[in-house]
């Protein structure tokens, strides 16, 4: 295999992420599956998608949407055969498009042969592949606590150890400390490169893969960070080192979920354009929701004011407004409207980064109207909304923050016409289709369709654009998000408020309107703004 053959292909694309259950069905049997993928990636050409990011495909009980893994060298059979994979990818090279995998090596399924082995006994070959700790049924190995709401510990009765978890019991860690382990990963990543030839990996929770020695002992769960015993804890940065040198191999696209690496300290280690680790990070601070439990977008835009200053020197940024761990942006940033769906579409596409659009976001998707929590099967949301009753929350608040806002809510299918079932299934979908698919559907959304298209295509075309750097206006308005690239000037009004600015700090003689949600000729000194009102303007050459 080549070297990197264009060491920049990340700066100029643009990733679309797949949610493969929910994406489209082709067999009817109400699950999304590959052959429905195939059957939309001309959709997703004609939008300007370079690459595709799909969610965990792999053989898997589906304890957890698929991040838990039984087995990394299988599909799981939901969702087609490994000859259905390779057809999916010989289309996207056709088509001119990546395709990227999700890596998941934190933890396995509790059902992974290695699990089933681990747990016979102390002595078994499998057992260092796992971490764990002597425990009785009273006394866990220490007090860590699990991102899913329980402890990070679950005892087992036939050795009297418990096993370590960060996520849901039946996704036990893995072992990185173990050279035999990292071995079996470095095969398997190998393996998807090389045999099987895909371009890239998102990678799961990837620093969370090293932890703190065990007597750590956490003080108090309303702490700054409950969970620093295994973010980015040092260490870590050998294993990286490790991926890295296969990545390179074969030019892989990569790009890392990266909770707890800082903007200001490990973020451009990360992502350095030849040091780094991988290609770009996606930071997990910008979904910050305000006490009422709605989203806060002047804290998310100060978080991205930051990342976006402290990476200029050094580093790259994964963008991205939506991602299936989280509410969709129209419903939490947004008022449900297709204007602010515009206005949150313009606001990020065009920052320093690799844009990438979470399926449906692009037709103006809205989080799933759930009525009661026994809509919902999926471990983490139940536990968070039970243990916020347990703690005395009040009910209608409890299920407002964790049930109404849950990431299960935009995990619905995709709504591609206003048939029976969005034309997302000839069958009982796995879900339920959120109502509104009668207006916001890929055939009726074409006006906020239009406008991505248009933004990708700037991406594609402006060099500014690309490796440009940023520099923002306005940074303690509460609404407006102004940032001038080089060539570009991009002014939104985040909220549905009238407001106007002087533009004296901006050379506005210079610039002319590229796109906006009304013509502008000539930008007045003092400029006013409805309600999610966006402009793009470019300096006239
Ligand atoms: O999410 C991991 C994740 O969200 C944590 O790493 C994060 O650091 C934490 O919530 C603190 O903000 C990934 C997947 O995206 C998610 O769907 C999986 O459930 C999870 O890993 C387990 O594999
Ligand atoms: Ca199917």
């Amino acid at each position: 295999m080549t070297k990197k053959l264009d060491k920049d292909y990340h700066k100029k694309a643009v990733g679309y992420q797949i949610y493969p259950k929910s994406f489209k069905d082709s067999n009817a049997d109400g699950i999304g599956d590959l052959q429905g993928i195939i059957e939309k990636l001309p959709y997703l050409k004609s939008l300007g998608i370079d690459f595709i990011w799909l969610n965990p495909i792999y053989a898997s009980p589906q304890v957890d949407g698929g991040y838990d893994i039984s087995d990394f060298y299988d599909i799981d059979p939901m969702f087609g055969t490994m000859a259905d994979f390779k057809a999916l990818l010989a289309k996207c090279h056709q088509l001119g498009m990546k395709l990227i995998m999700d890596l998941v090596v934190n933890h396995t399924s509790n059902q992974h042969k290695w699990f089933i082995e681990a747990q016979k006994s102390k002595d078994n070959p499998y057992r260092d592949y796992y971490l764990w700790a002597d425990a009785s049924p009273e006394k866990k190995p220490n007090n860590w606590r699990s991102f899913f709401g329980i402890s990070a510990w679950t005892y087992q009765e036939q050795t009297q150890q418990a096993y370590f978890h960060i996520f849901a019991a039946e996704q036990p860690d893995l072992n990185w400390k173990n050279p035999k382990l990292r071995a079996e990963i470095y095969k398997m990543v190998r393996w998807w490169l090389e045999d099987i030839g895909i371009d890239g990996f998102r990678l799961d929770a990837i620093s969370h893969i090293q932890k703190m020695d065990w007597d750590f002992e956490l003080r108090s769960f309303d702490g700054d960070d409950p969970w620093e015993p295994f973010m980015n804890v040092i260490g870590i940065d050998n294993y990286l080192t490790d991926l890295k040198k296969i990545f390179n191999e074969f030019d892989a696209t990569t790009v890392g979920e990266a909770s707890g690496v800082r903007s200001n300290k490990g973020a451009a280690d990360w992502t350095d354009a030849d040091e780094g680790y991988l290609d770009a990070i996606f930071e997990l601070e910008h979904n910050r929701k305000k006490s009422d439990g709605t989203g806060d977008l002047y804290e998310y835009k100060k978080v991205i004011m930051r990342w976006q200053g402290d990476l200029l020197e050094r580093g790259w940024n994964a963008l991205y407004i939506e991602n299936h761990d989280m509410p969709r942006a129209i419903s939490i940033f947004g008022d449900g409207s297709l204007a602010s769906a515009k206005a949150l579409a313009v606001q990020y596409m065009l920052l320093r980064g690799t844009p990438f659009i979470y399926y449906g976001q692009e037709i103006g998707m809205s989080s799933y109207p759930f009525e009661s929590i026994d809509e919902i099967s999926s471990e983490d949301t139940r536990n968070h909304y039970f243990n916020a009753l347990k703690s005395g929350v009040p009910e209608k608040e409890a299920f407002f923050k964790e049930v109404l806002n849950s990431r299960d809510g935009a995990r619905t299918p995709m709504q591609w016409n206003r048939e029976k079932n969005a034309g997302f299934t000839e069958g009982q979908p796995w879900m339920p289709i959120n109502p509104n698919y009668t207006t916001v559907n890929v055939e009726d959304s074409s006006e906020l369709i239009a406008l991505y298209r248009e933004l990708i295509s700037l991406r594609h075309h402006e060099k500014s654009l690309q490796d440009g750097g940023i520099r923002f206006h306005f940074p303690r308005s509460k609404a407006i998000f102004c940032y001038e690239r080089e060539d570009f000037l991009v002014l939104v009004n985040l909220s549905d408020q009238k407001l106007s600015r002087k533009m004296t700090a901006i050379p506005i003689e210079d610039y002319q309107q590229v796109l906006g949600s009304r013509p502008i000729k000539k930008i007045p000194r003092t400029l006013s703004l409805s309600g999610w009102e966006y402009h793009v303007f470019k300096r006239k050459s």
